[in-house]
């Protein structure tokens, strides 16, 4: 399932990469683009949701469902 977020608070390639790790890190996500021009993550994952955006949240961003 592609789950995809808003997360306008992230700015330049530190929080692209902050973001891509947390996702690698993480293990339960088959793919993931973290797209600064549109500000949008999304991510491949048969998890719900509501813990794909909390590894958004917990490396310290704001997302909200598109
Ligand atoms: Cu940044």
């Amino acid at each position: 399932m592609t789950h995809t977020y808003n997360v306008p608070d992230m700015s330049c390639g530190h929080c692209k990469m902050h973001i891509e790790n947390a996702f690698k890190d993480w293990g339960k996500a088959t793919k993931w683009t973290v797209d600064l021009a549109t500000k949008k993550v999304t991510v491949d994952s048969d998890e719900r949701g509501e813990a794909v955006a909390r590894i958004i949240a917990d490396v310290g961003y704001t997302p909200s469902l598109v």
